[in-house]
């Protein structure tokens, strides 16, 4: 994977619910028969699937929009219109979706075959048939379907690598890789070589296996966006152990430890819960040498830091280029993988709270502004809703329309403010008169 694409935003669009349809029965001889227009089918659910075997969000580039198709219309003799199928749109592993306005998360799709309902389709709206009573056997009323959920969003990807090779520029980060899995990650004697992290599965000699990432290389000031900057950290987040590779040689004059002090701290102000992973420092380019004199003096300042009843971190000393001391490396590795829970992301708490189908409770009902005009201006979430599913076409739709508003004390809340018997009252570019 030379290519990492780790955003995408996109639009997805579930299906509109049919109409219901307003028909009546004709039969030989009968002047007017009873309703039977049935009601419309339900439109499509979006809905996201995860699927191990996509690494990258590379597709999203080219398709951005997603729709559900309708439902079906309702029909004549009573029957329901048909439903539309809903919309699988497939995922990698690892994505978290956000709501693109609020930057919310609005969940995070780890499992393999997990199923996310992003956009719920809207309902099919009611024939005639539903609304018959014995004071109204002949209904000419029809709901119009509800429109289906509409959501603009974020998609992100932390490469789902167990381990994360950190540190300086030209260290060996790609090197170590390269010698440890079958990728092949570009290696070159000048920084950021690798401006895009690389993915390699490491198996150890005594069989366990792990995916690795290499990362572009960070400096001071990386977590404030200094050099390739947070854009990588980013794709540590998701690793459960943090490998520190360091130039002991110190080829290009810089001080190992104050590397390792420096890159830590990057990661500590990235964000708290890096510092939390467990690390183990990466002694690299041991065939150099000034490396194991740099060595002793990295090992007496690394324990002058450290509380004598505190556990020292793991030091391994290795030569990529000479293939030494690797299978220890990773044996203690995976070894520290087994003890190591994966990290929560984010906190229950940072979940936005949404339920998905039908009005909630929390949902404003209606709001009440006023136009240049002095009109009185409805809107709301829930009003419009009704007034999309109410077919303004027919008288009979109006009067219930005009009902529900007086029932969610629409009426009352004019009167209130002022609206007077004749005002001109709008919701979209739907005008009517107010009757007090
Ligand atoms: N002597 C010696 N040189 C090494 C060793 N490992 C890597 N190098 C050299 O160090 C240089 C940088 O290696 P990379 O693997 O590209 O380093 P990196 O950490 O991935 O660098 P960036 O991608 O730029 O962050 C190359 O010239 C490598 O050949 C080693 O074990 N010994
Ligand atoms: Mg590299």
């Amino acid at each position: 994977m030379s290519m990492f694409l780790d955003t995408a935003k996109i639009s997805v669009k579930a299906g509109r619910g049919g109409d219901g349809m307003v028909a009546f029965r004709r039969e030989k001889y009968v002047p007017n028969g009873g309703p039977w227009g049935g009601d419309g089918g339900r439109g499509g659910d979006v809905i996201f699937i995860v699927d191990e075997g996509l690494r990258t969000l590379m597709d999203f580039r080219y398709n951005r929009k997603f729709k559900a198709k309708s439902g079906e219309k309702g029909m004549t003799k009573g029957m329901h219109g048909r439903g539309a199928e809903d919309l699988y749109v497939r995922v990698p592993q690892g994505t978290t979706v956000r709501d693109a306005e609020t930057g919310k998360v609005i969940t995070d799709l780890v499992e393999h075959g997990q199923e996310f309902i992003i956009a719920k389709g809207g309902r099919g709206g009611r024939g005639n048939i539903r609304f018959a009573t014995p004071r109204n056997p002949a209904p000419e009323i029809a709901e119009n379907g509800e429109p289906g959920e509409e959501r603009e969003l974020a998609l992100e990807l932390k490469i789902l690598a167990d381990v994360g090779l950190v540190g300086f520029p030209s260290v060996g980060k790609s090197t170590l890789l390269s010698v440890v899995s079958a990728a092949k990650p570009k290696i070159g004697a000048y920084h950021f070589t690798t401006i895009v992290p690389n993915l390699g599965m490491v198996r150890t000699k005594s069989g366990d296996g792990f995916a690795m990432a290499d990362l572009p290389g960070l400096i001071e000031g990386a977590s404030q966006g200094v050099g390739l900057g947070t854009q990588f950290l980013r794709h540590i987040e998701r690793t459960r152990v943090i490998l520190h590779v360091i130039d002991m040689s110190a080829s290009e004059g810089r001080d190992p430890y104050e590397d390792y002090e420096a890159i830590n701290h990057e990661l500590e102000t990235y964000n708290l819960r890096l510092m939390e992973r467990p690390q183990i420092i990466v002694a690299n380019k041991m065939d150099m040498p000034e490396a194991a004199e740099n060595l002793k003096v990295f090992r007496e300042k690394l324990a002058a830091n450290y509380d004598e009843f505190d556990d020292l971190p793991l030091i391994f000393p290795i030569s990529s280029i000479a293939h030494q001391g690797l299978d220890n490396l990773l044996e203690a590795t995976a070894d520290l993988l087994d003890k190591t829970d994966e990290f929560l992301l984010y906190e229950e708490t940072d979940m936005a709270e949404e339920v998905y189908y039908g009005f909630n409770g929390e949902e404003k009902a209606f709001e009440i502004s006023r136009d240049d005009d002095a009109a009185w201006v409805l809107s709301g979430e829930k009003l419009e809703k009704l007034f999309v599913m109410t077919n303004m076409e027919r008288d009979e739709s109006i009067v219930k329309f005009a009902r529900q508003l007086r029932g969610m004390g629409v009426d009352e809340a004019l009167r209130e403010r002022g609206a007077r018997d004749g005002d001109i009252v709008r919701i979209g570019n739907f005008e009517f008169e107010f009757v007090d």
